[in-house]
């Protein structure tokens, strides 16, 4: 609803496109499958929408992401080892979901990375 979108709206602290694949569901690995996605960082939430392939089309009125992590007891760490690709970091729910995060740009990785450890710490000090 529009009351929804405007409550969400106002707890966003960040928002973009990464490249993302999951690699594990509850603990079983998942097969790599990288596709480009639309973030959207808000409370203890990280959202994934499908990409608009527009940039700053947001709120994506009516839509509903198509998963959403809880980022309480999360883990994450840069990964260099896990795939070919730079700037890639992973990221690991306590239901044991897990995903690697990418983009081209170090900057943009770099700021993505640290704004979801910063609510990852905010929420251990709760
Ligand atoms: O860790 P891997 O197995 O080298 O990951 C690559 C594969 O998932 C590959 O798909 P296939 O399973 O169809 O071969 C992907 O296309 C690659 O992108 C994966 O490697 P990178 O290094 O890009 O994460």
């Amino acid at each position: 609803s529009i009351t929804d979108d405007a409550e969400l709206l106002h707890m966003v602290e960040k928002c973009g496109q990464l490249n993302k694949t999951k690699i594990a569901e509850g603990g079983r690995k998942l097969r790599k499958c990288w596709a480009s996605s639309w973030l959207v960082l808000a409370g203890n939430s990280l959202m994934f929408y499908k990409d608009p392939k527009v940039s700053a089309a947001w709120p994506p009125s009516g839509s509903r992401p198509e998963s959403s992590v809880d980022l309480r007891g999360a883990r994450i760490e840069w990964a260099r080892d896990l795939s070919s690709k730079r700037n890639v970091f992973h990221f690991r729910t306590v239901t044991g979901n897990e995903y690697l995060l990418q983009s081209d740009n170090e900057a943009v990785s770099q700021d993505w990375y640290q704004a979801i450890k910063g609510v990852i710490h905010r929420l251990d000090q709760e």
